[in-house]
């Protein structure tokens, strides 16, 4: 993540601007509603907040209040299917507690790189 401080030393996060809806809260479908988030991922937990309006303050990243976050632990990710979304690069994480997220960019090789991560994420903490 950008400029991280002696105040999280070296912490193991990753940070990007992605597109995210949610399509499922608590087992229940929800309309989409596309929004790009600045996505932090930090430990097992995912965050988002908004990516406009933010000061650039905190940590040299975009400082507001995390809208929303997900525990990756005991959650699953695929590549979604074309039904899901008509934009490509998606992909779709559930989580253990009945949240189903779409999360797309158009940037390939960045998408990639996030789901790798967030499979890496789900695979180290499986057993928590
Ligand atoms: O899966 P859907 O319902 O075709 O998703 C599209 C809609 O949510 C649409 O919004 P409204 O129907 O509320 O106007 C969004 O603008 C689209 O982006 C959604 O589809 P994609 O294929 O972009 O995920």
């Amino acid at each position: 993540c950008p400029s991280s401080n002696q105040m999280m030393p070296s912490s193991n996060q990753k940070c990007g601007v992605l597109n995210v809806t949610k399509i499922t809260e608590h087992g229940k479908k929800v309309r989409k509603n596309w929004t790009s988030s600045w996505t932090v991922l930090r430990g097992s937990l995912l965050l988002f907040t908004k990516s406009q309006g933010g000061g650039t303050s905190w940590f040299g990243g975009i400082q507001s209040k995390p809208e929303f976050t997900v525990d990756l632990r005991g959650g699953s990710i695929e590549w979604a299917s074309k039904d899901k979304s008509s934009k490509k690069h998606v992909i779709e994480l559930k989580t253990r507690q009945g949240t189903e997220l779409l999360i797309q960019s158009e940037n390939d090789s960045f998408v990639n790189d996030w789901y790798r991560a967030l499979t890496d994420t789900i695979s180290t903490h499986a057993w928590e």
